[in-house]
């Protein structure tokens, strides 16, 4: 049994005799060195970052510069998240289908209990209750991760509610907590010194959808460690969701606000690479005096129907877990603004005045830095050797709160009304920048169909679809089929069912440029769309839905003539046949589980063509 020492933060902090069994029970498992109960509180993570300060996994950045800052660089191995040792562990494999990883749950645990066995020696084991959702909202949801990594305590403090209100939630009635056991796997002997970044290589993000499990092994970082935003927000809350009449989507949420205070939500999906925390945090261009974007969450949401029969809307999380390369004062400055102090950064490189840097921040790189290896880099050498300064990957983990767009009713319990949502795919071709699906199940065809063109950098055929549904292909908790069901059926709950489009701000002309200008230009469409909503535009229909004509799009104070723009929105007869073609393989991957409307959505899409 751990020993317990008499700091107060080994004090039970709920009476919950579920937990106490199941911490007693996890503890005996993994044997750590102490327990530690997270009370959520400045002193508590101040401690908690005093000593990994001293244990070398956290370096304080300059106080003047950024304060409330710090800086964590992960173990080269244990980068990013980790898919193909991710696991859906279902009763039956056909439930988890065949774009997850499958196990089966009774051998599973036993491989988990044989990796956990003392797994947690000679480190803290920390008690982190957390609230996705704010605390006590009838559609948040509680879980409590046992974790010996510090590192994750203080970026779930920032992701999600953690802490005392939570464990006195959890103790008032009887609310079911989603246990999540996580450990980096890196045990120690008596007397041996830790690493900065303690992992393992052997890793194992498991997933028991019907007992609501969530157990992690072996790796520190983001979505493999930090268990409320992937593993539960989307994985676990999809299961949550789809029993529930729910829905649990890997979307942003913002506010339009035109000049007479109108506010219009919308939620939008894009897979990976387009850019989702910068369309979050969009700023209008200076023409739109009056209007105003707002930001409820950049990454998940939890979309409820209300009594009316609308789409209402959460952001579970607390936080951003954004990518910082790229992101500069140019690309979003209401991210650089939210960053700006008690953020966490991971991966970046640290620049000689204390401070941090990636590469695109700014135009000039620092003459020299401490790259995200703890390396030396200039310039100079990043041109002879490709060494990039911050890990492409790397992270900034900043509070909510502290956005200058943040919506005022960002933490309404029940949620924002949902008058849109957007789907979107980066594609070179075919797909125009906008376009609205006919109906709610052509825009889940629309939605089930997107994906992205695969870029030089990523492995495999260049410029071949990616297809990624709803950008759930790694989120989905469940079988994609099922998942497709579940869409189509929530139209059956709703009165008002939210209008559905397609963005793609990425088409390119005949010599390669892009067409569109994008980033805060995409304002103008998100004005179109909000037309729409309002019925205050006309359409021309084409066949794969209703598209802007010229003189609706509001592009005052952009050059933009006529030609670029019909050639923006040109749908192709031939190139979308030969897209309806490439939908196929999907739709056989997923055919046994595949919802009939989908099928006739295809069916009718090819006549229209
Ligand atoms: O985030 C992007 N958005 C969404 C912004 C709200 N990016 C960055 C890449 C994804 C991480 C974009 N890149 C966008 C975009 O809308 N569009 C593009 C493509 C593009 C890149 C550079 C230019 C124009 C378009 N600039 C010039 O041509 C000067
Ligand atoms: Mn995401």
């Amino acid at each position: 049994m751990a020993t317990i020492t008499q700091a107060t933060s080994a004090v039970p902090l709920t009476k919950n005799q579920h937990l106490l069994r199941w911490v007693e029970k996890m503890a005996e498992l993994t044997q750590p060195a102490n327990i530690h109960w997270v009370d959520g509180s400045q002193e508590e993570n101040d401690q908690l970052c005093q000593e990994m300060v001293a244990s070398g996994t956290l370096t304080r950045l300059n106080e003047k510069l950024w304060p409330g800052c710090y800086l964590a660089r992960s173990d080269k191995s244990d980068v990013a998240r980790v898919e193909d040792r991710t696991f859906i562990c279902s009763l039956s494999k056909d439930s988890a289908g065949p774009t997850n990883n499958w196990e089966n749950p009774y051998e599973m645990r036993k491989k988990l209990r044989g990796l956990f066995r003392n797994s947690m020696n000679g480190r803290t084991m920390y008690v982190l209750p957390f609230s996705m959702g704010p605390v006590g909202a009838a559609v948040s949801q509680i879980g409590v991760q046992l974790t010996d990594s510090p590192y994750v305590v203080v970026n779930m403090r920032i992701m999600s509610r953690i802490g005392l209100p939570v464990f006195k939630e959890i103790d008032k009635d009887y609310k079911r907590v989603v246990p999540c056991l996580h450990s980096v796997g890196m045990p120690l002997a008596p007397g041996q010194k830790d690493v900065p970044w303690p992992c393992n290589p052997e890793k194992y993000i498991v997933h028991f959808p019907e007992t609501r499990e969530i157990w992690s092994y072996g790796s520190g970082y983001g979505g493999n460690a930090l268990v409320g935003k992937k593993c539960f927000a989307l994985r676990i809350a999809s299961n949550m969701a789809r029993d529930e009449g729910w829905m649990a989507e890997h979307m942003l949420i913002v506010g339009v606000e035109d000049p007479d205070g109108q506010k219009t939500y919308v939620a939008a999906a894009f897979p990976s690479a387009c850019g989702k925390t910068n369309f979050a945090m969009m700023v209008p261009p200076e023409e739109f005096k009056g209007w105003k974007i707002t930001t409820v969450g950049d990454d998940i949401a939890w979309i409820t129907p209300d009594e009316q029969g609308r789409l209402r809307a959460i952001n579970p999380e607390a936080g951003f877990f954004g990518v910082a390369p790229g992101t500069s004062v140019k690309t979003n400055p209401n991210a650089m603004a939210t960053l700006s102090r008690n953020t966490i950064f991971t991966n970046v490189a640290l620049t000689p005045e204390g401070g941090v840097w990636w590469e695109g921040m700014t135009d000039q790189p620092p003459a020299e830095c401490i790259d995200w290896q703890g390396n030396r880099w200039t310039p100079e050498i990043a041109k002879k050797t490709g060494a990039k300064a911050a890990h492409p990957n790397a992270r900034f983990t900043a509070p909510a709160k502290q956005c200058p767009t943040i919506d005022p009713d960002w933490e309404a319990p029940t949620g924002v009304p949902i008058s849109a949502i957007i789907f979107g795919g980066r594609r070179a071709h075919t797909t125009p920048l906008i376009y609205q699906a006919f109906n709610w199940s052509s825009g889940v065809y629309a939605g089930a169909t997107m994906g992205s063109e695969t870029t030089a950098a990523a492995a495999g055929e260049v410029g071949k679809v990616r297809r990624d549904p709803m950008a759930m292909l790694p989120f989905c908790g469940y079988h994609m089929g099922d998942y497709f069901r579940h869409w189509i059926k929530m139209q059956r709950s709703l009165s008002m069912t939210p209008r559905i489009f397609h963005v793609n701000w990425f088409r390119k002309g005949e010599n390669g440029e892009f067409l569109w200008p994008g980033f805060r230009d995409n304002f103008r469409v998100l004005k179109w769309i909000v037309d729409r909503v309002h019925g205050r535009t006309r359409t021309k229909e084409t066949p794969i839905g209703w598209t802007p004509f010229y003189e609706d799009m509001d592009l005052r104070g952009l050059d933009f003539p006529r030609e670029t723009f019909e050639e923006l929105q040109q749908v192709d007869r031939a190139a979308w046949k030969r897209e309806v073609i490439d939908h196929e393989e999907l739709f056989i991957l997923l055919h046994a589980h595949l919802p009939p409307e989908l099928v006739y959505e295809r069916e009718l899409l090819i006549c229209r063509l």
